[in-house]
């Protein structure tokens, strides 16, 4: 059960983010929108959003999952592989400090972005991808470790974060795309397969009662509902122009 869930009011400055998307240049005042409604659709599910404010030096920190990973044993800050956002667990870490006693860091050499980082009830499944070094995950590793977690490594092929692809609903359930479809690693799960045109939409959010799904993706959206989910959509084309999933403008906990 999730009780709170932190976000990132949207700076001017994120139409200059980062991105390797051609999708152009996100609308601001539409991207607003979104994120309102993406922490509407949070508060409906039952949890307290704490909303921080903007930050114009970092463009990309409204993408708050990759500055850390909650459990409820530790509060880990990551180490963010881009050099643009590094800065952005600065303030994190003095925000997480009101949520939590427990504060682990991942250190440099290794770097990790919590987009890589799916948790699967004590089990977490960690991504090496161009943000996130072996160095990090080996480091998460034997941090989760110490409480309790085990820590599976995925080197990633193609996609961007490893929640890009894969993401764990609850009761067995993976929405799974691309590269993770067949592999070793999930073959145990109940896999729902998010289709390649779709592809988008691998990156949903389980949220108590609910799941939220991006908008726009009836093929998806009717797998989720049929293994018995209530979804609530939410818009993210401004988002997505930013390589940015629904995930990443949120810590759930
Ligand atoms: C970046 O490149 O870091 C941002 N433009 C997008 C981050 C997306 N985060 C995520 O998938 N967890």
């Amino acid at each position: 059960m999730f009780k709170q869930a932190i976000v990132r009011k949207i700076g001017k400055s994120f139409v200059n983010g980062l991105t390797t998307s051609d999708l152009g240049t996100p609308n601001y005042d539409k991207a607003l929108e979104q994120h309102v409604a993406y922490v509407k659709a949070l508060k409906r599910s039952g949890v307290k959003v704490t909303v921080l404010e903007m930050d114009e030096n970092f463009p990309d920190s409204t993408f708050v999952e990759d500055t850390a990973v909650l459990t409820p044993k530790c509060a880990l800050i990551t180490n963010p592989g881009a050099e643009s956002r590094n800065g952005e667990i600065i303030e994190m870490k003095e925000v997480l400090k009101d949520f939590h006693d427990t504060i682990e860091y991942i250190q440099s050499p290794g770097m990790l972005d919590g987009g890589d980082v799916m948790q699967v009830e004590d089990r977490f499944y960690v991504g090496l991808s161009t943000r996130t070094n072996e160095a990090g995950g080996l480091q998460f590793k034997e941090i989760m470790g110490k409480y309790g977690y085990g820590t599976t490594i995925i080197p990633l092929k193609k996609f961007f974060h490893l929640k890009t692809g894969v993401n764990y609903l609850g009761d067995n359930n993976l929405l799974i795309a691309g590269e993770f479809i067949n592999h070793e690693a999930f073959s145990s799960y109940n896999r729902i397969v998010v289709t390649e045109e779709e592809e988008y939409a691998g990156n949903c959010i389980r949220m108590n009662d609910y799941v939220i799904i991006p908008k726009g993706f009836e093929g998806t959206k009717k797998k989720i509902e049929d293994v018995g989910y209530t979804v609530i959509e939410v818009e993210m084309s401004e988002f997505q122009k930013q390589d940015g999933g629904l995930s990443c403008l949120s810590l759930r906990f």
